[in-house]
């Protein structure tokens, strides 16, 4: 039984033998935890949905402020991502991603990086002399 008062946002798992009743849980009584030896196998879950990281993000020649983006595999993100001075874009190969940036508009993109891993992005639409040097990184952990 699980008190709904008493409740967190972690669960803790254990092993046990369904020695007592099939599928009741009987525990103190017939069910013992499974142990390697005086430990009682146990791990925790999260159970709650991972909250959103929501970035602003500035482009300008020749660059995307911030460049270094940091989040967890399998968190969704929504950087919000406004040009300053002229049309822009974003691309990033490894995860499909590749959006015309206007300027002084806002550009919203929704994603949910599964794998960890580095995945570079860069400006897709021609913004002058270096625009090949602009670009950046999401780092996923
Ligand atoms: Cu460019």
């Amino acid at each position: 039984m699980v008190d709904a008062t008493k409740a967190t946002e972690s669960l803790i798992a254990m092993l046990h033998k369904d020695a007592g009743t099939v599928r009741v849980y009987e525990f103190p009584g017939p069910d013992v935890p499974i142990r390697i030896g005086e430990n009682i196998v146990m791990s925790s879950f999260q159970v709650s949905e991972p909250q959103t990281v929501r970035i602003q993000v500035k482009a300008r020649k020749f660059e995307f402020i911030p460049d270094v983006i940091q989040v967890k595999a399998g968190t969704p993100v929504e950087p919000s991502i406004v040009s300053e001075d002229t049309a822009h874009g974003i691309a990033c190969r490894g995860l499909g991603i590749n959006e015309r940036l206007e300027k002084g508009k806002e550009t919203v993109i929704r994603f949910t990086p599964t794998n960890a891993g580095r995945y570079v992005f860069s400006c897709s639409v021609y913004c002058g002399s270096d625009h090949r040097s602009m670009g950046g990184e999401l780092i996923v952990n």
